[in-house]
């Protein structure tokens, strides 16, 4: 049974009962109790038939479109097989769009293996959405493993709209909702029935994850539908993704009046003068963590060491990527600090300093997408209401728009959209998570803290807030920082982890993940060669994923190379 729960320890039933309303209170007034339930592992299962599902499978409001059996080896990840198993196609609530006549379903794809763990994983995607990714479940960084190699049933899906439409898609009001958060409550319920069939009993344990708006998707369902997800991991989180998007929107036109070629952003800020910047974050900060070795663990002592100001050698005479111009330590020390609107309200979060600046990731984040992702979805999925199509211009939208209207739009309904934009982004009850809890649910949370669009600063405001509500909120939900690591992967840093097996066996059997360890990808990777990857470092260098407030720390003595000489402090 998928609700079978057993205590983490027995206790006489009279000691139970002594303790019940003490725990009670000390749960109400935000504190922790020792309550956290069990959850039983899940049992393995044999897929019953794969090509009759399309005709087996029925759920209301869904059309089943096709059901193949994949042989094993079509697929693979890291150079290895991927197992015989069953995909399963189709469309949920097919329709026609009342404001725009274009056509809408929730999409879908299901990957069934033959010798099934029992587990389900739901794989929340990135971006706005819009596309069936391949249903493999993929993991941190460049992946060894994913969810479907591991045997688990996964689901994809475009999350109500086809990607044909770009962000045109928020003119339709139920698709602007599909995409915050109502196609993972259509689909899952959905799954767990399509599963029923496919294997003679529904998943014993639901899992959800993703990164950057995947991660959101599973910020979201942490907070909507923890009674339907037994673990969640959301990675690199846009908790709050309008806000971030138009404070980087606000950072474009920052960069635009920094700019030496008009609409190039990054003469604004260039490569020799982000590179002169992270040098400058490594000279202060290196060293903090008890190892000069690339990497910034103390990020938090960090922030409080370096300071752009004093740091960097400012300008002379023109710039030539060795000093930074007087006008660009101001703008850029506030871009950091938090972009903001007229008022001098902050619009979204600060952003650490951190030695990944110099990326083409993190350039193309601050310097492109304002222009090419962060103009449109702000336009058209988010305000109330929404630009007018046939008039707008992206670039313009995004150099010369209003900020304080912005704001103010995302915030706005009316009598057709009738959820806010930032409503049906976020999280309901910001920082709450007492069904996941209460139910022995686990959320685990990592975050790059060289991330350009979603601030890793953001996420450790959310999780103070969940530990202000919940105590030691360690257990049940817990925040990796992963150093250098750009949006996702990338970056200085060692961004190969598998969180997915953590989090089983914490849902599953009770150990909590008191470090992940992450690897390089370096030459030679089987998942990939990350090309962020500093020269001097080992090609295969591990390092500790510390649960925060923890970071690592070197001990002092042991290979510089090795998360073995490194612990969580
Ligand atoms: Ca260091």
């Amino acid at each position: 049974m998928d609700r079978q729960i057993q205590k983490t320890r027995s206790r006489p039933l009279a000691v139970a009962l002594a303790t019940a309303v003490p725990a009670l209170l000390l749960a109400a007034c935000g504190g922790s109790s020792d309550s956290v339930a069990q959850l039983a592992e899940a049992r393995p299962a044999s897929l019953l038939s794969c090509t009759d599902l399309a005709g087996k499978i029925s759920f209301p409001n869904t059309r089943i479109t096709g059901a193949e059996t994949v042989a094993a080896g079509a697929l693979t990840v890291a150079g290895k097989p991927v197992a015989e198993h069953c995909r399963v196609t189709g469309r949920m609530h097919e329709r026609v769009g009342p404001v725009d006549g274009q056509s809408y379903a929730i999409g879908f794809e299901m990957r069934m293996p033959r010798d099934w763990n029992g587990r389900f994983f739901y794989q929340a995607n990135g971006g706005l959405d819009g596309v069936v990714s391949t249903a493999v479940g993929a993991l941190g960084g460049g992946p060894l493993t994913h969810a479907l190699q591991m045997g688990f049933a996964v689901l994809s899906s475009d999350a109500g709209h086809a990607g044909s439409l770009g962000p045109l898609f928020g003119l339709d009001p139920q698709a602007r909702l599909d995409y915050g958060y109502q196609a993972v409550g259509k689909l899952t319920p959905m799954a767990r029935s399509a599963l029923q069939t496919a294997y003679g009993k529904a998943p014993d344990r639901s899992y959800l994850g993703g990164c950057s708006n995947g991660g959101r998707h599973a910020m979201v369902a942490a907070a909507r539908y923890a009674d339907q997800y037994d673990g969640i991991i959301a990675g690199n989180p846009g908790t709050r993704l309008p806000l971030a998007a138009i404070a980087n929107i606000a950072g474009a036109q920052g960069y635009a009046k920094l700019a030496t070629t008009a609409g190039d952003l990054g003469t604004g800020f260039t490569q020799a003068e982000r590179r002169l910047v992270s040098q400058a974050v490594l000279g202060k900060c290196d060293a903090l963590d008890g190892a000069t070795d690339g990497m910034v663990q103390a990020g938090a002592a960090c922030q409080a060491a370096f300071d752009l100001a004093r740091d960097v050698p400012t300008c002379s005479g023109a710039r030539d990527g060795t000093c930074l111009s007087a006008e660009q330590k101001t703008t850029i020390a506030g871009l950091f600090k938090g972009a903001t609107g007229s008022s001098g309200n902050r619009i979204y979060q600060t952003f650490p300093y951190d030695a990944g600046l110099d990326t083409a990731g993190w350039a193309s984040w601050k310097f492109s997408n304002p222009i090419s992702r962060d103009a449109g979805a702000v336009a058209f999925i988010w305000q109330t209401p929404p630009e007018s199509a046939a008039s707008f211009n992206d670039a313009q939208f995004a150099l010369n728009g209003s900020i304080d209207s912005m704001l103010a739009r995302i915030q706005a309904t009316n009598a057709t959209y009738a959820e806010s934009g930032l409503s049906l982004m976020m999280p309901p009850n910001y920082g709450q998570l007492p069904a996941l809890r209460g139910r022995g649910g686990k959320l685990m949370v990592y975050h790059g803290t060289a991330d350009p669009i979603f601030s890793s600063e953001d996420t450790v405001q959310w999780y103070e807030q969940l530990r202000r509500n919940h105590g030691d909120a360690s257990d049940f939900a817990r925040l990796y920082l992963v150093p250098g690591m750009n949006h996702c992967s990338g970056g200085p840093a060692t961004e190969q982890f598998d969180m997915l097996s953590a989090l089983v066996a914490w849902v599953e059997k009770g150990q909590a993940p008191d470090r992940v360890i992450a690897s390089a990808r370096g030459a030679g990777n089987a998942g990939g060669v990350n090309a962020d990857l500093p020269a001097n470092w080992s090609a295969t260098r591990t390092r500790p994923l510390c649960p925060y407030p923890q970071t690592a720390r070197y001990n002092g003595s042991g290979d510089i190379e090795s998360a073995a000489s490194f612990s969580c402090r």
